[in-house]
């Protein structure tokens, strides 16, 4: 197989380094950003860095499942942030506004693929095209504790420049096979911005979610569907999903009444009459 990565253009480092709000890092490779930097956490990092790499080797999905890109062919990145003065029962909707920061800046940079670009409950980013709802990225969010303090960890696994054989499942997409050619710097520093104004204003606003829930609400395309719920450990949940409530939980129109997931893996199944 040719040698693609070497007709990738790698990060534009010094761009980077100039960003104001983050302290990128790039590096060639890393197993998972989000390990790494967990790791330098607890060796006394501090919240304010960017780990991207180049390759990710190992990348980490939810559950135990892996997160599969190409060398420079995607962004691979984790945030380390202190959500301080957001009680730890707020931190659910980080993930969520993680996706919100994503969609924005995916429309900021794609413009022609914008109207297509949206969130299925919790946080996975899809891109809609005539093939259906196809999966653009993915936010792992872990939270860390270490000599008494706390941190989130916000990865993000965003599809660029891979082709259709670049990717691992056939319900992936990336930027290039949706028609657009991203520059991924800029990406990355709208992205970047993105997450920090918003994490920003959540923050300043003790974490309430009013803010947070009307940027995700409009941009979620799981409400109104029948949807088919995996729930974590067994069993599975049917219904129209109706509305994300004010924990972040999506309330779901089951025949036994409405029940609020916390945390689960949605299947759309159809549009809701
Ligand atoms: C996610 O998990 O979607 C979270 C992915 C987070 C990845 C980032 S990359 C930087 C940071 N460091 C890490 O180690 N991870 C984070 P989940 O919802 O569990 O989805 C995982 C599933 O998505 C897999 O089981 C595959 O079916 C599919 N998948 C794997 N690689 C993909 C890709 N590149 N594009 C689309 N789907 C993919």
């Amino acid at each position: 197989m040719p040698d693609r990565a070497a007709s990738r253009p790698p990060l534009d480092r010094e761009a980077l380094a100039r960003a104001s709000g983050w302290r990128f890092e790039v590096v060639a490779e890393s197993p998972s950003t989000n390990a790494d930097v967990a790791a330098r956490f607890r060796e006394g990092g501090q919240p304010g860095l960017a780990l991207v790499a180049e390759h990710q080797t190992a990348g980490r999905g939810r559950l135990d499942r892996t997160w599969v890109t190409p060398a420079r062919a995607a962004l691979t990145v984790s945030f380390l942030l202190d959500p301080t003065g957001v009680p730890v029962g707020r931190w659910p909707w980080l993930p969520l506004l993680a996706g919100v920061a994503v969609v924005e800046a995916v429309r900021r940079s794609a413009p022609d693929v914008a109207a297509g670009v949206a969130l299925k409950w919790p946080n996975d980013v899809l891109c809609a095209d005539r093939r259906g709802d196809r999966k653009l990225a993915g936010v792992l969010l872990e939270r860390v504790e270490a000599g008494g303090r706390a941190a989130a960890v916000v990865g993000l696994g965003l599809n660029v420049s891979q082709a259709a054989d670049e990717l691992p499942v056939g319900t992936a997409t990336s930027l290039a096979l949706e028609g657009v050619t991203v520059e991924r710097t800029s990406l990355l520093l709208a992205l970047g911005d993105e997450l920090a104004a918003r994490v920003a204003a959540w923050a300043a606003a003790g974490g309430e979610p009013d803010g947070v829930r009307s940027s995700y609400l409009p941009l979620c395309r799981t409400l109104g569907r029948q949807v088919r719920v995996q729930l974590p450990g067994q069993g599975t949940l049917e219904g129209e999903a109706v509305d994300v409530d004010r924990d972040g939980r999506l309330v779901v129109r089951t025949a036994e009444g409405e029940r609020h997931v916390g945390a689960g893996d949605v299947v759309h199944v159809r549009q809701a009459m």
